[in-house]
């Protein structure tokens, strides 16, 4: 359970964290469970349905950059997310009835891992309201030097940020961003973060030798139903489930207006959207 402080400090800032959340033995399980799904991939050949590789690499380089639903695909990760010790601290913070909505690791491979900008989740995933998390479990000592997740905190309770560019989704914040008083949240292997789905977030790429595992999952409450944003709605809704309490029927509404996040092509990943958005600034300002 988290502590009433705890509580306390997810509501004020934005996010709470757990040291220790996950026991060591947990943890060398998650990373063996890594090591089997990644063993034999390459970025030439490698399973595009389960993974994603950092594009900085040789051909045959091995360094995957994001394992996509690990919860769905293998039970060692699904126990975690229908567990009562994560589902009794998720139920605090968004109430008894709850989905889980997607789960993914990000790898952060040493010297190559890839920068996540600033972005706030929900702008990914239209919502009725914005009763939804993310629970991010560091699978490795995460700080500055690896890539560590930063956050600024109190920014969750205001508008969504604008993430759009000539009408198109950039899957990054598109406003000027503070980060001046961005908390880097430094943890041991295990730590769990609770994070709110408008917290503004980022993390540096990785450029020291120690690589930076997160497991991420993330949650809603069952009365957040998902906005019809196209066709990106049915693939990212698939592995939607509902993990505690009853299938809510009523939608409840906080949100007076949502901006649909209008892709430039084909749904791409965080990772490429966010390069693309850079190019095409870059391209701008030069042609500008
Ligand atoms: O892996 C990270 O540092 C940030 C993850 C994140 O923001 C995401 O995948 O949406």
């Amino acid at each position: 359970m988290l502590s009433p402080e705890q509580v306390r400090q997810y509501h004020t800032y934005g996010f709470t964290v757990c040291n220790g959340f996950l026991p060591e033995g947990e943890v060398d399980r998650f990373r063996e469970e890594i090591d089997g799904i990644c063993a034999g991939n390459t970025l030439a050949s490698h399973d595009s349905t389960l993974m994603e590789m950092e594009p900085a690499q040789t051909p045959e380089g091995t360094r995957v950059r994001r394992i996509y639903q690990p919860c769905h695909h293998f039970p060692e990760f699904g126990r975690l997310s229908h567990s009562d010790r994560l589902l009794d601290c998720v139920e605090q913070l968004l109430g008894p009835d709850l989905l889980i909505q997607y789960s993914k690791i990000n790898m952060k491979p040493a010297d190559v891992g890839s920068v996540v900008e600033w972005h706030q989740d929900l702008s990914y995933y239209p919502l009725t309201n914005r009763d939804s998390l993310a629970v991010l479990f560091y699978l490795d000592d995460a700080s500055q030097s690896n890539g560590c997740l930063k956050i600024i905190p109190g920014r969750h309770t205001g508008p969504l940020l604008s993430h759009t560019r000539d009408g198109l989704f950039q899957g990054r914040v598109t406003e000027p961003v503070d980060g001046s008083g961005a908390v880097p949240v430094e943890g041991g292997a295990g730590t769990a973060i609770f994070m709110h789905c408008m917290a503004p977030h980022a993390s540096a790429p990785n450029t020291s030798s120690h690589q930076r595992r997160t497991l991420i999952l993330s949650y809603r409450a069952a009365d957040a139903f998902r906005i019809y944003d196209g066709e990106n709605t049915a693939t990212s809704e698939v592995f939607v489930r509902l993990v505690r309490g009853r299938h809510r029927s009523v939608a409840r509404f906080t949100m007076d207006e949502f901006p649909i996040p209008t892709y430039p092509g084909k749904f791409v990943s965080l990772y490429d959207l966010q390069d693309k958005s850079r190019q095409s600034e870059v391209q701008q300002e030069s042609v500008g």
